[in-house]
């Protein structure tokens, strides 16, 4: 209990890097801003480098350190595991944990392939018969304009939808010198644009639309074939010496897609981080009868709205700042117009969960939402390899 006797829920996160650092001032931040039913508190972090996870445990505040995530998962002070660690690990810790009765919250894409993120999202549904919820981090959900955007597409505003157009571009392996970061090794992220930050968009617009891809026609590209291993990892890229050995690059470098709606929409997907110039550049626009939205991520404060119904000399798109209190999120921080940035997503996907915890209720994107994006991300690289075959994607049983 704290203070004010609100419940407290201990967190056992395991994974220290940029993922970790932006969850660990996520908790951290949460009851601070959100008058949250579940108080948080950070127990454990576990990495295997006691010196490097402890650097950053003192600095988020973690209360100690696990080498073993084993270790973790059993203590019986950690009530909720965090799995902030590469795809390949997802399933086997995320699993432990909720047969261990913890509730998870694991980063995307839930897994590396369809047949891990099943067994996730099976063992999810059974842990979820005894109240143990888990929730995969496909966190943009939580930025204010794109969940603003949701919220008008639900209402209609949009009409019919028509075009889905998406794109999510970065460039910090655009120099063919930068190392062979674990995000370009198949057997550790299982793929490359495509499943880091193609998996987003795929999130994003299923989320927006309240509407399923039905099939896909791919095109993968491996730009640079060969890499400098790495000596350390800082960042996303990591750093080596100019003598360094190279290593093969074993995922796509870029990903691009056509696919369909269940709504009847068509739509367009690209991945990459070869996009020079564009640094995290989500770039959604959606099209219907009635109106568009086109929102993009380096001016996230912003949803661009047009309205096809107003007189057509006055009409266009308008511009509006999604900072106002009635606002998604917006209220319980900053006045209007002060705007928020790339880390409060991540502290409102806490505060959801641990809401949804406390009210007895599975939150969103479940498991099977994951799930669901793994099947997506596999029939791209299905089509992909058989020369751009449209090829369908299953649906939810
Ligand atoms: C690297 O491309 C990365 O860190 C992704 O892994 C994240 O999911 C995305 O939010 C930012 O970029």
């Amino acid at each position: 209990m704290t203070v004010d006797d609100t419940p407290t829920l201990g967190i056992g996160m395991v994974g220290y890097a940029f993922m970790g650092a932006a969850h660990s001032q996520a908790w951290r931040n949460a009851p601070s801003f959100f008058d949250v039913p579940i108080v948080p508190r950070l127990v454990a972090l576990g990495g295997r480098n006691r010196e490097a996870a402890g650097d950053v445990a003192r600095r988020f505040g973690w209360e100690s350190v696990e080498t073993d995530w084993r270790k973790l998962v059993a203590r019986d002070d950690v009530g909720l595991v965090d799995v902030c660690t590469p795809g390949n690990t997802h399933a086997e810790i995320a699993i432990a944990a909720l047969e261990a009765g913890k509730h998870v919250l694991c980063e995307k894409p839930l897994a590396n392939t369809v047949a891990e993120a099943e067994a996730m999202a099976e063992a999810a549904a059974k842990a979820a018969e005894s109240g143990v919820r888990s929730l995969v981090g496909f966190t943009y959900r939580r930025v204010p304009a794109i969940a603003l955007a949701r919220q008008l597409v639900a209402e209609g505003r949009l009409g019919q939808l028509h075009h889905v157009r998406a794109q999510y571009l970065q460039d910090w392996i655009a120099d063919p010198d930068a190392p062979l970061s674990w995000r370009l090794e198949k057997d550790k992220a299982g793929s490359g644009a495509l499943g880091d930050i193609g998996a987003h968009i795929i999130d994003l617009t299923q989320y927006i639309t309240g509407e399923r891809i039905t099939g896909v026609s791919a095109i993968l590209e491996t730009f640079v074939k060969e890499r400098p291993i790495p000596e350390s990892f800082t960042g996303l890229a990591g750093a080596a010496s100019a003598d360094a050995a190279k290593g093969p690059v074993t995922v796509d470098d870029t990903a691009l897609f056509l696919a369909r709606f269940t709504g009847g929409a068509v739509a367009s997907f690209e991945a990459t981080r070869f996009a020079t110039g564009r640094k995290n550049a989500i770039r959604i626009e959606i099209n219907g009868a009635k109106g568009s939205l086109a929102f993009d991520f380096e001016d996230m404060n912003v949803l661009q709205v047009f309205d096809n119904t107003e007189d057509p000399r006055v009409a266009g798109f308008k511009r509006v700042l999604v900072t106002e209190p009635s606002h998604p999120y917006v209220s319980a921080w900053w006045p209007a117009g002060h705007g928020l940035g790339y880390e409060h997503a991540f502290t409102h996907q806490a505060v959801d969960l641990l809401t949804a915890i406390a009210e007895g209720r599975d939150p969103e994107p479940s498991f099977a939402d994951g799930l669901n994006v793994q099947r997506i991300l596999a029939a791209v690289e299905d089509s992909a390899a058989a020369g751009s075959a449209w090829t369908e994607v299953p649906a939810p049983a």
